[in-house]
């Protein structure tokens, strides 16, 4: 099988088991654990921030910034296609009694003044709007690269109206290789950055949230509250740093797969896809006048995984366990369900 399902189907390799059996750990709820500081810390830096905090997941990464963010009653303004309204199982009503405001964008991006158009922050019964999130890369929007000036002219219309901004980042490394941009540039903007160390970087497990001291010393205390206080974690923590070290540049591998895929994909009669617009390891296409979950079986029975993302729409990503062969073996084979 070549599964191509998501960049979170990567299984550590021995190099990462061998780091992760060295790890020095401690307690972590005692703030003993001398990994997880590590990777804090590394991944602050890298990201240009004071703090960071060692979260499971990324949906737990995104909650918290929320939860810390906002107070209930608050509005927080995304974009309609974005992970946090979609795919965080109702997490923002349910955890921090906040009202998502989604704003209908293009590939996933909104403009600023469509954000100026949604912000409350008149009348006593209109619900305050606080908070800003956006995503990079975009992965409704086949793994694209937000515009920086755009997210400089949302900051901008932000910044007129005292509003924080929270990135959820789980893919932001994608973005850095690809726009050849450092991670804190592309950070700056934001008062909270969650990114995913178990995407694309393999890690088995793993995000940090980011922010300045007194953000993570709050979103500290709601990580307990989330039942996210680890012990010795540090085991995973060496994941994520070994990650960073070996799997980071190579994502540019991944990137050079997915077009390659995209290439193939857009000569097949079933298939709708520009490969331009593949710029980092998504690709998702369109099957006119079939079934997303009928396709999706059949190149199952054909060899390949992939996922449904829409009636007529399928996602296919590339990653650290899919090489270029196997991307050239993949097209054959979808070519017969799609040819
Ligand atoms: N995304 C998963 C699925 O939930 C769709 C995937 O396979 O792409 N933000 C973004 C942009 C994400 O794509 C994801 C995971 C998350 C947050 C949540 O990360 P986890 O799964 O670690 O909670």
């Amino acid at each position: 099988m070549i599964d191509l399902r998501s960049d979170t189907v990567t299984k550590p390799d021995h190099g990462m088991r061998v780091a992760m059996s060295q790890a020095e750990v401690g307690d972590d709820v005692f703030g003993e654990d001398p990994t997880v500081r590590q990777l804090e810390e590394r991944i602050a830096d890298l990201l240009g921030k004071e703090a960071g905090l060692f979260v499971p997941t990324g949906v737990m990464g995104n909650q918290l910034a929320l939860r810390t963010h906002t107070a209930p009653g608050d509005e927080v303004i995304v974009e309609r296609t974005s992970h946090i309204f979609n795919s965080e199982s109702g997490a923002a009503p349910a955890l921090s009694g906040i009202q998502l405001n989604p704003v209908d964008g293009v590939d996933g991006l909104m403009r600023a003044d469509q954000v100026r158009e949604r912000i409350r922050d008149g009348y006593y019964w209109e619900t305050p709007t606080r908070l800003v999130c956006l995503e990079n890369t975009l992965n409704k929007a086949g793994g694209r690269v937000p515009p920086q000036d755009l997210v400089l002219d949302i900051k901008a219309v932000a910044d007129e109206h005292g509003l924080a901004m929270h990135l959820d980042g789980a893919r932001l490394w994608n973005a850095a290789v690809a726009s050849n941009v450092e991670p804190r540039l592309l950070a700056e903007p934001f008062a909270s950055v969650n990114v995913c160390l178990s995407k694309g970087l393999g890690a088995p497990v793993g995000s940090v949230l980011v922010g300045d001291r007194d953000f993570i010393t709050r979103a500290h205390r709601f990580r307990k509250m989330y039942g996210g206080g680890m012990r010795q974690v540090g085991i995973l923590a060496a994941a994520g740093l070994y990650a960073l070290d070996h799997n980071f540049e190579r994502l540019a591998d991944d990137h050079r797969n997915a077009r390659t895929l995209a290439e193939g994909l857009a000569g097949l009669s079933t298939v709708r896809l520009d490969p331009r617009a593949v710029e980092t390891n998504i690709v998702i296409f369109d099957v006119p006048g079939h079934q997303a979950l009928d396709i999706v079986s059949r190149l199952r029975e054909a060899g390949v995984l992939v996922v449904p993302f829409g009636p007529f729409t399928i996602r296919a990503t590339t990653h650290k366990d899919v090489d270029s062969d196997e991307i050239e073996r993949a097209l054959p084979l979808m070519a017969s369900v799609l040819g």
